[in-house]
């Protein structure tokens, strides 16, 4: 099963995705983890996403389009999970021609909806929760970073919901409840 997890910063991809890795085997593909890595590595490519994203802004397509193509050579196990990715028109052209390229199909979109307040709630209280713990914060878990983050998810990445919804496999779920409650959503669509 290949699904892709769509939302805004901080609408809780990542958290869910986590859990379909030990739930269901699947393969987490995490751009935003991908891009956080070359950053820190110190690479050419890294150096050039940083401000990037340190800002808010959305990476290249074409830096991230090629990521992912690298991953989809690997192991699939339980299926591939898109997590923070496509989060563009060109992002999904790209994706649908990879995967029938490897003879693979998209199973569930899944757009998990957060009002805007909570989501700024949500990583202004990462950054001060790593923070407290002597944790590195990430650079973009700040109030300005994240609302531009928004802008750019209105902007670029929220034209998705329509684009999958014409194709028919979208399914819209409130991720505002509990972590558990929005685990046992996600379950009820794979199921
Ligand atoms: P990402 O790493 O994808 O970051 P995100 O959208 O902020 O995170 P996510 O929705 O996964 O939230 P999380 O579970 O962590 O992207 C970072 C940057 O990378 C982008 O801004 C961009 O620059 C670049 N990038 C990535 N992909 C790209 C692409 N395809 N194209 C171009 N650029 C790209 O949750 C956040 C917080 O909420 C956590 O603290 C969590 O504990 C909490 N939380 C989660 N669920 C909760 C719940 N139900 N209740 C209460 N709290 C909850």
């Amino acid at each position: 099963m290949n699904i892709i997890l769509l939302g805004p910063p901080g609408a809780g991809k990542g958290t869910q995705a986590s859990h379909l890795v030990e739930s269901r085997d699947m393969i987490q593909l995490s751009t935003g983890d991908m891009l956080r890595e070359a950053k820190a590595s110190g690479s050419e490519m890294g150096k050039r996403v940083a401000a990037v994203m340190d800002a808010g802004g959305l990476v290249t397509d074409e830096i991230v389009i090629g990521l992912i193509r690298e991953k989809l050579e690997g192991d699939k196990k339980g299926g591939f999970i898109f997590d923070g990715f496509p989060r563009t028109l060109g992002q999904a052209d790209a994706l649908a021609a990879l995967l029938e390229e490897k003879g693979e199909k998209l199973d569930a979109v899944i757009e998990m909806q957060v009002d805007d307040e909570t989501l700024v709630k949500r990583i202004v209280n990462r950054a001060a929760e790593a923070a407290a713990a002597g944790k590195p914060v990430r650079a973009d878990d700040n109030e300005e970073s994240v609302r531009f983050r928004l802008m750019e998810y209105y902007k670029k990445t929220a034209p998705l919901i329509g684009y999958y919804h014409a194709k028919g496999n979208l399914t819209s779920i409130d991720g505002l409840g509990a972590i558990d409650e929005v685990q046992a959503a996600i379950a009820a669509i794979l199921d």
